[in-house]
């Protein structure tokens, strides 16, 4: 039987079964392979590290997408940082108060991979008139850029690798200059039972960018060892959201959802004790 091994942590690894491989090279920034397991379906990894599946994929985009968008009153404006499966763009496809998605991903070779052998993540995402796709570094990106973004999604690998330079205090920074006012910034965070330095340094570089930072979680079975973690961030003046004002919106958008619910959203936000005392900084 052949095997691919998760080699994100020292002295515990998730083995998964690969039924068939489609793909598997160096790209120009990371290694990439794509293959089928018999519970997970298509399986992306790059560096060694499982990033998505068919199976469990809608657990994270959704989380992603709509705790943000909701949130929004009016995000007109959205920009994804990495993301290069294109399955956080597809949940922001479906605002159609959404008028601009911009999308800076550093490896084409995952956007164009992904396309092939994970349509389901994109769904036609790349094609919506509203998507650009460009191909860059995603630091430079947002140190550079002369727009102003009402939301800011940056769906990156692990901070190591080409994903390092996303969980620097300057990306946080260079984020929070170019969000609007009420604007939103959502990173991934990792699984902070085994990364919860993750969740500190994140508090500490975001802290002094941002008028409210905070975390939620939710439960993707992929990123093994608990529950993966979203930093927030948001700047400026905005109106505090009811359940009822967000269970309003949801049904305007006339959202349909797998695993996001209106009382997820307020549930995912109230953290374990212990992560509480990683952010205030009583224990790593
Ligand atoms: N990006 C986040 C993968 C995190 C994996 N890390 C981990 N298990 N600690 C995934 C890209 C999906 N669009």
């Amino acid at each position: 039987m052949r095997e691919f091994n998760e080699t994100l942590y020292n002295g515990f690894r998730a083995t998964y079964e690969i039924e068939e491989i489609y793909y598997h090279n160096k790209t120009e920034h990371q290694d990439l392979i794509i293959f089928k397991n018999p519970i997970f379906g298509r399986m992306m990894a790059l560096d060694g590290i499982v990033q998505t599946t068919e199976k469990d994929e809608f657990i994270y985009h959704e989380m992603f997408v709509h705790m943000p968008l909701l949130t929004h009153e009016r995000p007109l404006n959205v920009l994804i940082i990495g993301g290069g499966d294109g399955g956080v763009a597809r949940e922001v496809c479906r605002y159609d108060v959404v008028e601009k998605i911009t999308m800076v991903e550093i490896d084409q070779a995952v956007c164009e991979l992904s396309k092939t052998y994970l349509p389901n993540h994109s769904a036609g995402a790349f094609e919506d008139p509203r998507f650009e796709l460009i191909i860059s570094d995603g630091l430079d990106f947002v140190r550079n850029t002369k727009e102003k973004f009402d939301v800011i999604l940056s769906d990156s690998t692990d901070p190591f690798g080409p994903g390092a330079a996303l969980f620097a205090e300057a990306f946080y920074q260079a984020c929070a200059n170019i969000l609007t006012d009420g604007g939103i910034l959502v990173t991934q965070n990792g699984v902070s039972f085994l990364q919860s330095d993750e969740l500190a340094t994140t508090y500490q570089r975001m802290r002094g960018h941002f008028d409210e930072v905070k975390f939620f979680q939710a439960d993707v079975p992929t990123y093994i060892a608990g529950n993966m973690n979203y930093a927030w961030g948001r700047k400026g003046n905005h109106q505090q959201i009811t359940p009822n004002m967000l269970a309003e919106r949801y049904r305007k958008y006339a959202l349909k959802t797998r695993y996001f619910t209106p009382d997820i959203y307020t549930s995912a936000f109230h953290l374990p004790q212990y992560l509480q005392d990683v952010i205030s900084g009583e224990l790593i």
